[in-house]
């Protein structure tokens, strides 16, 4: 059966499936290698515009940009980010850019221009990709950073900004693309999204092409993601693109898996409930990859009825904690079988480590599934390193082709991520059963998870310690029903009259919403700290859930 894998004597638990990493070719040349069956199909629709583009235009599309870029002079490695919110040009900008043998660096566009320039700045970023109407931002940006070099506007035409749909009007006839074969696939850097991973701020993840193709190749071979049939003469797939592209779930999950299955996707650049249930009336998705808020909207929200679920054979759910009750509630209130489909994965993971596989029709609710194909994991005892068996907690570590180079210009934090062996250590605690399905049970790292997007509480930390009456600071994620986890700090201060509220405005102009302390703040005449100097968060999340 696809996916049940098998427990060495070293406990260690490996995919019984075999698949070779997808190496020598470039992530567009593994995409396109199906274009022929599926060019004139629908690829991506705009969900409130309309804006449509096929497959083959797409492909076409996404060439001429990769010319245009060229001819704009940029060289291999460059790094081009993205700060556009779920738009049919998205896939479009991405491939042109790895045509054009750049780096793609994929930036929220809720971000403040502070937040942005970080990312800009750290990444090294030459061009930025946005809407028209986040031009003011950028020029916010121009001014923090010395490597933004030029603005490419999707919209309408900008001055001293290059206009996108210009650019893809270029003839890319006899232009020289980047080639699997001129380079090592499994070291050639294609994405840079930013995660701060198991601890401290954000940092460039380096993904490499043969890190995203062989995650895409893992993820469809069958049994695991259900819903393709597509190649079997059924009609065509089709999602929702609800998740941001800008994470990594979204990013691989729906926008390159899109198009890699041939499938067809209805964009929405924001959730909103009108939209979003119009697109399931409308578009008739197969499949919805949902984080746990929208899995709490479309099972509680009277809006979303029986009719909604009609078209609907599975709903992909992860990035954060989702619970058997909310999935159980989910699958009564369709009042239809569709496979309730957990996944788990992390941006250093390309992203997708393990999935529920369609075999356990249900049986699983709550379980993450089993590794993929070509993966290896096991659960080690922090403590003592010793890898465990069946239903034993402990670090999740995992080892396969989707497993990120590296931290960009930080060997240091990817040492600690990634060992010596090749087994990065993700930071969650979990634990396998006796099929081999694992368990997510608990996060040891400090990542806070704000409606499945991270928020990482030493870059709040940092910011708070700026404030001239803070003496010290730790912030933590407290449970909240809504959005999963919200930020709360703990302050030593300096002076008696530092309020709540003074706080949470200091934080409130320098961030985007959900960094937000929604979760409040605290005064400690002390932050208790290990002998090391390390914040002792689980004390201050137990103190928080005592007095709750
Ligand atoms: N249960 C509990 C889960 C789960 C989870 C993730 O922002 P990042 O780096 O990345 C992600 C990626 C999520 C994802 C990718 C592909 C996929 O198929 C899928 O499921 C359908 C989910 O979120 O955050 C990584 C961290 O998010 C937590 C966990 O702490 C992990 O280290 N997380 N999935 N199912 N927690």
């Amino acid at each position: 059966t696809a996916g049940v894998g098998q427990v060495s004597a070293s406990n260690i638990v490996t995919s019984n499936d075999h698949v070779d990493p997808i190496t020598g070719v470039t992530i567009p040349e593994f995409i396109w290698s199906n274009l022929h069956k599926w060019e004139d199909a629908p690829a991506f629709e705009c969900g409130v515009s309309g804006r449509k583009y096929t497959h083959g235009m797409i492909n076409k599309l996404s060439r001429s940009f990769g010319a245009a870029l060229k001819q704009h002079g940029l060289k291999r490695h460059d790094v081009v980010c993205l700060l556009l919110p779920n738009v049919p040009e998205y896939p479009i900008a991405t491939l042109g850019a790895w045509e054009a043998s750049l780096v793609v660096s994929p930036i929220n566009p809720v971000y403040t221009p502070a937040e942005i320039a970080k990312q800009v700045n750290g990444s090294q970023s030459k061009v930025i990709i946005a809407l028209s109407q986040f031009v003011p931002t950028v020029r916010e940006v121009q001014k923090l950073s010395s490597s933004l070099k030029s603005i490419i506007v999707i919209g309408d035409a900008v001055d001293g900004c290059h206009s996108f749909s210009e650019m893809v009007k270029v003839n890319s006839q006899g232009v020289e693309f980047a080639r699997g074969s001129q380079f090592d696939t499994t070291d050639e850097l294609a994405l840079l999204p930013y995660s701060s991973g198991t601890t401290g701020p954000p940092k460039g993840v380096m993904l490499s092409h043969s890190n995203i193709a062989s995650n895409l190749f893992q993820m469809t071979r069958p049994g695991y993601v259900e819903t393709n049939f597509f190649e079997k003469g059924d009609e065509q797939d089709r999602f929702i693109g609800i998740l941001p592209f800008f994470h990594s779930f979204g990013f691989t999950v729906v926008m390159a898996k899109t198009l890699y299955q041939g499938a067809f996707t209805r964009t929405l650049p924001k959730f909103e409930p009108p939209t979003f249930i119009k697109a399931l009336r409308e578009h008739k998705p197969k499949c919805v990859h949902l984080v746990p808020p929208l899995i709490a909207f479309m099972a509680n929200s009277p809006d979303v009825t029986k009719n909604e679920f009609v078209s609907i054979r599975a709903i992909m759910g992860g990035a954060a904690p989702i619970g058997e009750a909310l999935i159980t509630r989910l699958l009564e209130k369709a009042g239809k079988y569709f496979f309730f489909q957990e996944g788990y994965g992390m941006t250093e993971m390309s992203p997708v480590s393990h999935i529920l596989p369609g075999y356990t029709k249900n049986t699983k609710i709550g379980s993450t599934g089993v590794i993929l194909p070509g993966t290896q994991c096991k659960i080690v005892d922090p403590s003592t390193g010793a890898a465990l068996g069946a239903n034993q907690r402990g670090e999740i570590c995992v080892k396969g082709p989707q497993n990120m180079k590296g931290y960009f210009k930080n060997d240091k934090a990817t040492a600690e991520t990634i060992d010596s062996e090749g087994w990065l250590h993700t930071g969650d605690i979990g634990l396998f059963d006796e099929g081999e399905c694992f368990w997510i049970v608990d996060r040891m790292k400090e990542l806070i998870k704000v409606k499945g997007l991270q928020v990482a509480p030493s870059e709040l930390e940092d910011m708070l310690r700026t404030h001239p009456d803070v003496a010290d600071v730790a912030v933590i994620g407290i449970p909240d029903e809504r959005a999963g986890e919200l930020p709360r700090a703990y302050i030593v201060r300096k002076k008696e009259t530092l309020s709540e509220n003074e706080v949470k405005e200091f934080i409130a102009e320098k961030v985007s919403d959900h960094k937000k302390l929604a979760g409040g703040v605290e005064f400690l005449p002390a932050i208790p700290k290990a002998a090391s100097g390390k914040i002792l968060r689980r004390e201050l999340k137990a103190l928080y859930l005592s007095k709750s």
